[in-house]
């Protein structure tokens, strides 16, 4: 591979990016949509999220071959999942086969150290540094989560053809570099709809996957919905059994066991992605009103429910039945999250008085707290009598201001920036519009503060929803989401000093054949240089 400098004139622009795989030279990249710019424009490197800092040493590179080796320093606690970003490092660089005749080396050709020192503490929960130079790389971390954020970074320096299965004796090349990176927000979530279309695991873990390498650390799973219930309650079996057996459109649905929904945990954790589980209450609950008829103030089961309306559904909040059905589920839940977050909707509920919401909300927040979990609810909760450790996700015109006023912390997804179920432009055909149609760049030149209105202290984040009418299987839900859950993850990751549209899209373009290696359907906005 040859880290390729191509300058090509476009107008009065010239740009400079490392686009070429192994062994192509240096041929420019092709241009479909030659854009229009009126300044120069010069990007050496297509990392995303863009790092607090980088610097890149012009002539000096590192190649990693079939003798490179790994060390890993940590103490004693974190040994083993330092050990484990390691590894998967070592996956992503060679076969199975090199893997294991590696570890036998006696004399390697370079070393990559992946050093975790919790006295750095000016790299906190998140940040890293990464060096490397003509003799090898260096990582430094204060966590394996930076360790392993720091190994994103790395990725994205490599020719795309690390994106590939390794062939025997590949050779990367990596431009001698300096990166220092801290996030701006601990909070950069995406959130998939698996209640109106379910999505069966193995792509729900392919999409942690494709997030853990935009360095996004919250999975939000809206797990049910008025057209479906996903997840096992062993202590209420009707909620699968009869919830979960349809979908939007009327398909079969589905949902995960117990078994597999530890698996998706486990799976998220080792890439350090945080499962936040959502069941929605009291309305979008027409799956669980159709398991069990107690829940209704009329004692009757609702029938099933596969159209795409919202707001006529909701739990009988007079009913002692509701509160054990909803201690039942968050008491299961708890024992499957170890991020100890609930989520409880609360959105768009349209039967209820404002005073039966409320206590609704109040008693909920009861039983999350008695069982040691820290409520999430979408910002429709915020005038109930909220602790101000709950956490408030503003989504549309809603009540966000009452929390940022009792000093409790939001979440931002504002429909019009990060909802990834709108429509890109007027000819998508997949998706909604009710938020707007919302090209890359509305999703990346936006700030968190300023668009919602939260102070800086007051916001943990942003997190992009996709909702799932519209839906119906991964390669769709992959077009949705990229590449502006690229865009998002720079928002939620980098000050915003630190972006720039006119950066942005140039950068991005480089990761058009990354996400087509990774075999990834995105979205080919004429936004965007694609080569
Ligand atoms: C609003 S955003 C909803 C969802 C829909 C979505 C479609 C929110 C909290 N509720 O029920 O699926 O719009 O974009």
């Amino acid at each position: 591979m040859t880290i390729a400098s191509s300058r090509r004139a476009i107008g009065a622009a010239v740009w400079v990016i490392s686009l070429t795989a192994c062994g192509t030279g240096s041929a420019p990249p092709k241009l479909a949509n030659p854009p229009v710019v009126s300044t120069p424009i010069t990007v050496q490197h297509a990392v995303i999220p863009a790092p607090s800092s980088i610097v890149m040493a012009t002539g000096q590179s590192f190649l990693i071959d079939s003798s490179t080796t790994i060390t890993v320093d940590a103490p004693g606690a974190q040994r083993v999942e330092a050990q484990h970003v390691a590894d998967q490092l070592a996956a992503l660089l060679w076969a199975p086969a090199e893997r294991a005749r590696r570890a036998a080396l006696a004399a390697p050709s370079g070393t990559m150290q992946l050093t975790l020192d919790p006295a750095h503490v000016e790299l906190a929960e998140e940040g890293y540094r990464l060096d490397v130079t003509s003799t090898g790389v260096r990582i430094l971390a204060a966590t394996p989560a930076g360790l392993f954020y720091a190994t994103q970074s790395l990725r994205q320096l490599l020719p795309v053809s690390v994106e590939y299965p390794a062939a025997a004796q590949r050779v990367l090349r990596v431009n001698a570099t300096t990166i220092r990176d801290l996030p701006r927000y601990e909070w950069r979530g995406a959130m998939l709809d698996v209640a109106r279309h379910f999505l069966p695991l193995r792509d729900v873990e392919h999409f942690v996957d494709l997030m853990a390498l935009y360095k996004l650390n919250r999975l939000h799973l809206h797990l049910a919905d008025d057209q479906g219930w996903r997840i096992e309650i062993v202590s209420r079996p009707n909620l699968t059994a009869v919830g979960g057996s349809t979908q939007v459109g009327g398909g079969a649905g589905g949902y995960y066991s117990q078994r597999e929904y530890r698996e998706l945990v486990a799976y998220a954790a080792a890439r350090f992605v945080t499962i936040i589980p959502e069941i929605d209450m009291p309305g979008h609950t027409n799956a669980a009103l159709a398991s069990y008829a107690a829940l209704n103030c009329d004692n009757t089961a609702r029938p099933l429910y596969t159209g795409t309306n919202v707001g006529f559904s909701s739990f009988c909040v007079e009913s002692d039945s509701t509160y054990a059905l909803v201690s039942d589920v968050v008491r299961e839940l708890k024992a499957l999250s170890p991020g100890g977050y609930f989520h409880m909707g609360g959105d768009e509920v349209k039967t209820l008085t404002p005073t039966q919401y409320r206590g609704f909300v109040d008693r909920v927040q009861g039983i999350a707290t008695a069982n040691n979990m820290r409520l999430i609810g979408w910002a429709d909760i915020a005038p109930a009598r909220l602790s101000p450790t709950t956490i408030v996700q503003h989504w549309s015109k809603d009540s966000l201001a009452l929390h940022v006023a009792r000093g409790g912390k939001v979440i931002a997804s504002p429909g019009s920036k990060t909802y990834l179920d709108m429509k890109y432009d007027n000819a998508t055909t997949l998706g909604l519009s009710w938020a707007g149609r919302i090209e890359v760049k509305d999703v990346y030149d936006w700030d968190p503060t300023l668009v919602t209105g939260a102070t800086p202290e007051s916001l943990l984040g942003v997190e992009a929803p996709l909702w799932s009418e519209t839906v119906t299987k991964i390669a769709d839900a992959e077009f949705l989401a990229f590449p502006r859950l690229a865009a998002i993850a720079e928002v939620g990751w980098s000050e915003r000093n630190a972006r720039a549209w006119e950066t942005f899209r140039f950068r991005l373009a480089a990761h058009g054949p990354r996400l087509q290696a990774l075999g990834v359907n995105f979205y080919r906005s004429p936004q965007i240089p694609w080569p």
